[in-house]
């Protein structure tokens, strides 16, 4: 496949962005200068760049506790998402929301949550509403594999793929959901699951 030169720049900036943002929070956080607790995903930056490289401006993203790097791929302000880490009134969400809530819906990014796979029914709703309005646009929920035994992950696959709904779910599986291997809590694969809820979809229908 060939992607374009622009695009290629545009995707190889925003993962340096992304790394930039985390190598500061790293350095303030570990000062003391940022309050609460902030959660990372260096190493990851690919996953946002290559995914926000095909989604158009007005799609939507829904995130995790992970969920810097989505945002700064989306477009949020990065000087209005450090002053949220640390608690201001000029953050993005006024300093209420912190590092696990990171969210600017002017972007598109409708949340991220500190509760494990809230953003798997979330993104349901959210792809519900663009097919019903038929405004075309596209729902990405990424979620880490530490949800894929919830019933969150259940109810908003299972109904996306029943409703047929303008909806991606990516998997962002780095195999250690918290201090649990990933393969320890679950009886059947993730991508086995995925395919019962047409991860694979029909030709015709
Ligand atoms: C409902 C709920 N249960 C437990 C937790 C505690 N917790 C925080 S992160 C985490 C692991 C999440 O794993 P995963 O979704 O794979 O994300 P990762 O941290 O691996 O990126 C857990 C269990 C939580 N935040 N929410
Ligand atoms: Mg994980």
């Amino acid at each position: 496949m060939e992607i374009e030169k622009d695009k290629l720049i545009w995707m190889y900036r925003t993962m340096v962005r992304h790394r930039e943002f985390e190598d500061r929070v790293v350095k303030e956080f570990g000062a003391g200068s940022i309050p609460g607790f902030v959660h990372l995903s260096q190493g990851q930056e690919a996953i946002p760049a290559g995914v926000m490289a095909v989604l158009k401006p007005d799609d939507y993203i829904l995130t995790h506790h992970r969920g810097h790097g989505h945002l700064v791929a989306k477009g949020g302000d990065t000087a209005q998402m450090m002053a949220e880490l640390y608690g201001r009134k000029t953050g993005i969400m006024k300093g209420k929301g912190g590092s696990m809530h990171l969210t600017d819906p002017d972007v598109g990014d409708l949340g991220a949550d500190g509760i494990v796979a809230t953003g798997l029914v979330t993104a349901t709703g959210a792809a519900l509403s663009a097919k019903m309005k038929k405004t075309g646009r596209v729902v990405v929920c990424f979620f880490g594999d530490g949800c894929l035994n919830t019933a969150r992950f259940h109810e908003g696959v299972n109904l996306a793929a029943i409703w047929k709904l303008p909806v991606v779910y990516l998997c962002e599986n780095k195999r250690e959901p918290g201090a649990t291997g990933c393969w320890l809590p679950l009886k059947a694969c993730g991508w086995i699951r995925a395919e019962s809820y047409c991860y694979i979809p029909p030709l015709a229908t």
